[in-house]
């Protein structure tokens, strides 16, 4: 019997499924480059290699879509958001986020959420991140939806302000709290 708790509305799919909106971007390690803006002390843009000094972290946690797939137990190994926020120094009227993806993707989140357990994962159970699933490096968020994980990560802008990502424009939620079920707004939120 699986007593497993997953939040409601999914469906378990033992099949890891592939949801991307547009093409899927092709970046080697030699040319990936993640900056970091926005209202922070130190502006830096990291190469791999400067990320890759980073003390690594290993989570396993369930994906949860919005579409209503879950797929569980996904091993992540990556470097903590809290640890590369540390680093530069959000100002203290910076308490949300802009995710930015190669490509033109972004998503919002709330700093707080980031800092709690989020990753940037370039490692999927033991294998390096594919680029079908966000490869080489992508943001791993436990605790929100999967659109809010965005693939290719490219940049990371702190803001004190909550601005709309691609899809939050369109109607997703703003926080996406998939134990609240906070799927799309409402006309009034
Ligand atoms: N850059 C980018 N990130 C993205 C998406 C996307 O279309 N582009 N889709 C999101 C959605 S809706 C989900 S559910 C997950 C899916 O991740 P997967 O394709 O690895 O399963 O990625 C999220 N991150
Ligand atoms: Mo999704």
């Amino acid at each position: 019997m699986n007593s497993r708790q997953i939040p409601p509305g999914q469906n378990v799919t033992t099949k890891f499924p592939i949801l991307t909106y547009g093409q899927i971007p092709l970046i080697d390690t030699e040319e990936w480059r993640l900056r970091i803006f926005g209202l922070i002390e130190n502006d830096l843009t990291f190469t791999w290699n400067e990320m890759m000094l980073f003390q690594k972290e290993s989570l396993i946690r369930d994906f949860h879509c919005v579409t209503q797939w879950s797929h569980l137990d996904n091993l992540w190994e990556g470097i903590p958001f809290r640890d590369l926020a540390k680093l530069v120094q959000p100002k203290s009227k910076a308490i949300f986020v802009m995710a930015h993806s190669y490509g033109g993707y972004r998503t919002n989140l709330p700093l707080e959420v980031l800092i709690k357990d989020a990753l940037f994962a370039y490692k999927h159970n033991g294998e390096p991140l594919d680029p079908k699933h966000g490869g080489p490096m992508r943001l791993i968020v436990p605790n929100r939806y999967g659109w809010k994980s965005a693939k290719w990560i490219c940049g990371i802008e702190f803001m004190d302000q909550n601005q709309m990502g691609f899809w939050e424009e369109l109607g997703y939620h703003q926080n996406g709290d998939p134990w609240k079920e906070e799927r799309f707004r409402n006309r009034y939120q």
